[in-house]
């Protein structure tokens, strides 16, 4: 672990600048990887979002859809059980279900969604699954488990061994209290770590012919009431994608997200000429003082990227971070700016 924090250090400040820069990437693309109309980038929320990237741009660096790519990208933390806050291995809710939210859309306003799903590790490919064959946006529970199984996904349980342990150990007080930056605590983006919390991944990519996509998939806030819903699976809330202007995704207590219409509301301020993290700083603050006392005390953070490929993000705490992948640098690991913390 100690070399893998090292290592994503490093990638940080060797290419925070570079990756930010869209001509940069595109001037660096190796000979026939070279972005065929613009640059070619995928940014995800946190740490554990270098290796959805790569996942990603095995996709984009041939040349494929954007759309292929962030749904790549977000299977990649769904299956990997050290994070507890994302597909198999989440923490189940406080009756001990792991209940999954996620979300895909393109640019052409073509959306779909999973909400409360169970037993079904990839949420964010069943989310495709509704986008692409149904007539419907969102579905949810047994409705959307009956889905899967029609589509052929496989039926197994995700709650892991270590998740049923520390769901045992929260039943002993069974306070619900969700933890700001529980996601980056074993992965060093420079806060406290520890191994036993991750979150939710926000995926956004641009391909080489210029389309914008997004995904979002997570367990959700671990001890969450059953039934609850975040934000990650809702249009608007979680992710937002319009092709005219720039997407934008979102982590930490939906709640607050859904009551801004956070992702939306950062398309919305991209469109109005502010850039991506200028856009995510308004929706920020926005979330901020509009419950000021619930907000303070937890963690949103906003990641957006326009239609020229320029990513930028923002937090209420310190301590968020973004991976961003292009031609230039592929595990590049930016430390967003914060209203609180440094
Ligand atoms: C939710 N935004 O369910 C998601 C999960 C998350 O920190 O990001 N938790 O509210």
């Amino acid at each position: 672990m100690t070399d893998r924090r090292q290592f994503l250090k490093t990638a940080a400040l060797g290419a925070a600048a570079a990756a930010l820069s869209p001509v940069a990437g595109a001037a660096a693309a190796p000979a026939g990887k070279a972005p065929k109309t613009g640059i070619v980038r995928v940014t995800s929320t946190w740490d554990f979002g270098v290796a959805a990237n790569h996942a990603a741009w095995a996709i984009l660096s041939k040349g494929g859809r954007s759309l292929d790519a962030v749904e790549a990208g977000a299977r990649v933390p769904e299956a990997d059980i050290r994070n507890h806050s994302v597909g198999l291995g989440g923490y189940p809710d406080r009756d001990g279900h792991v209940t999954l939210d996620a979300s895909i859309m393109d640019a052409e306003a073509n959306c779909g969604g999973v909400a409360c799903l169970e037993d079904i590790e990839h949420a964010v490919s069943v989310a495709r699954a509704v986008m692409e064959h149904t007539p419907h946006v969102l579905l949810v529970g047994p409705g959307a488990l009956e889905f899967a199984l029609q589509q052929g996904f496989k039926k197994q349980d995700l709650l892991t061994p270590a998740a049923d342990k520390a769901w045992h150990e929260w039943l002993k007080t069974s306070r619900y209290k969700p933890e700001i930056n529980s996601e980056v605590r074993d992965y060093g983006a420079g806060v406290p770590v520890s191994k036993d919390n991750h979150d939710t991944i926000g995926i956004l990519a641009l391909d080489a012919h210029g389309r914008l996509a997004g995904a979002c998939t997570t367990s959700g806030m671990a001890w969450k009431m059953h039934g609850r819903v975040g934000d990650s699976p809702i249009i608007g809330a979680g992710l937002y994608v319009d092709g005219e202007v720039g997407a934008a995704t979102s982590t930490g207590m939906g709640e607050e997200v859904i009551r801004n219409a956070g992702s939306f509301l950062v398309v919305e301020l991209m469109r109005q000429g502010r850039t991506p993290g200028e856009a995510c700083k308004e929706a920020v603050l926005r979330v901020l003082r509009k419950h000021p006392s619930t907000a303070r005390q937890t963690q949103v953070a906003f990641l957006a990227m326009n239609k020229d490929g320029e990513v930028g993000g923002y937090a209420i705490q310190h301590g968020f971070s973004y991976a961003v992948c292009d031609a230039h640098n592929q595990s590049a690991l930016i430390p967003a700016k914060s209203v609180y913390g440094t």
